[in-house]
């Protein structure tokens, strides 16, 4: 085998991107000097102000992961029996509809940015129904005018999987107005970690309110717990470093726009890969570099590819395959059955993740690029 293109270390398919230590460390002699390490100490206040500013929004609740932050939305909006939504997703999307006693009911995807299709919403729409549940994904807006229309003739809510949106907007308003509540997670693997967090959008001040109780076990003084809460609290560490990043994510934006050019320039006119454009008026962050793979037209099945260059040390990703409805807790449900969403069927198929993070080298990307060339 010739392995010229061989890494020597091995590339994964993201790298968190963390600010300069030695700024961390004044943060921490702060904490270490105030013993507030948690339960909406300086920084997390600090940070929910910046963060909101810095993304546009007027209410924001920050958790210590997105997973709890999605299952806790639930919660606030009161959601029962069944919640339309997409399979095409990362598992914690709908294990949140799972851990709330909560029915999913999967629809198809678009093929032109893999999000839930607004259009085949309304034919599944029961007296169960309560809400609709989908998922910005690779941080590509969904169609958010249909789905709120969609939702507003059918008194639904919305709710929306932000996970890996950061400061994405359509035609200047950011995506995360859209919806009843939006869910955010800060991952180590996300374009803006805090190594682990999470937060709810929201609208108003209420709800706001509502949502710092449920995730602080429902406490709402001293002696009155209000209702059965969790403890989903972002601790001061982790808002210490989210205000650090906040310094940063623009040029790690900047970065991952680049990254992404350089490998659509680079995959141009291979045949049988495709990857997504950006949309008209959207504001990206690049979060994921998805590629599709046409088995017939490329000469090479997705997972062959994947495993030649994983032999070069060069780690991408099958985001997201199988599809959450086909893993066996789901499998059963009748949206789930095979041949219901022919889009998603074929592009979990298809997908890669090539890597991308900002700290990668135009190097790295030619030699990924000559890999899918030879
Ligand atoms: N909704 C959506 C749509 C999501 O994508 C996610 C999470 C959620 C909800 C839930 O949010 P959180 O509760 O996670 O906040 C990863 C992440 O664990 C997960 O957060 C993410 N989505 C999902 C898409 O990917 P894995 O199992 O693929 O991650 P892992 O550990 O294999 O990491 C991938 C690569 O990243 C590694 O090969 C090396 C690198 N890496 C990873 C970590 C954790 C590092 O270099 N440093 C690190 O600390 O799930």
């Amino acid at each position: 085998m010739n392995n010229k293109n061989k890494m020597e270390k091995p590339v994964y398919v993201t790298q968190p991107a963390l600010p300069p230590l030695e700024e961390f460390v004044k943060y921490l002699k702060q904490i270490w000097r105030s013993k507030i390490l948690t339960n909406n100490g300086p920084f997390h206040q600090q940070f929910e102000k910046e963060l909101a500013d810095y993304l546009g929004v007027k209410y924001i609740s920050v958790f210590s992961n997105g997973t709890l932050a999605l299952i806790t939305a639930m919660q606030v909006l009161h959601i029962t029996g069944e919640v339309i939504t997409t399979p095409f997703s990362f598992v914690a999307t709908i294990h949140s509809l799972w851990w709330n006693n909560i029915k999913p009911v999967f629809v198809d995807i678009e093929s032109k940015t893999f999000n839930i299709d607004p259009e085949k919403i309304e034919a599944v729409i029961s007296p169960k129904t309560s809400a609709i549940f989908p998922v910005h994904i690779y941080g590509n807006p969904c169609n958010v005018q249909r789905i709120k229309e969609i939702a507003d003739k059918h008194k639904l809510k919305v709710i929306y999987d932000a996970c890996h949106t950061f400061g994405v907007s359509i035609n200047n308003v950011p995506v995360l107005n859209f919806g009843d509540l939006s869910v955010m997670s800060f991952h180590a693997t996300k374009v803006f970690n805090t190594f682990e967090g999470g937060a709810i959008v929201c609208h108003d001040e209420k709800t706001k309110q509502r949502i710092d109780n449920l995730k602080n076990f429902g406490i709402t003084s001293e002696i009155t717990i209000e209702e059965p809460g969790i403890n989903a609290k972002m601790n001061e560490m982790q808002a210490a470093i989210g205000l650090l990043q906040l310094k940063y994510v623009d040029g790690y934006i900047t970065k991952r726009k680049m990254i992404t050019e350089i490998y659509r320039e680079q995959l141009k006119g291979i045949e049988g890969i495709s990857c997504l454009d950006d949309l008209p008026g959207v504001k990206h962050c690049y979060s994921y570099f998805p590629i599709l793979i046409d088995k017939d037209k490329y000469g090479m099945t997705r997972d062959k590819l994947y495993n030649k260059l994983k032999q070069n040390n060069i780690f991408g990703r099958r985001y997201f395959y199988p599809l959450i409805s086909q893993f066996p807790t789901y499998s059963i449900l009748e949206s789930a059955q095979p041949g219901k969403m022919p889009v998603a069927e074929l592009v979990t198929e298809q997908v890669l993740c090539l890597p991308m993070h900002p700290n990668l080298k135009e190097n790295t990307i030619r030699i990924i690029t000559d890999i899918l060339k030879s």
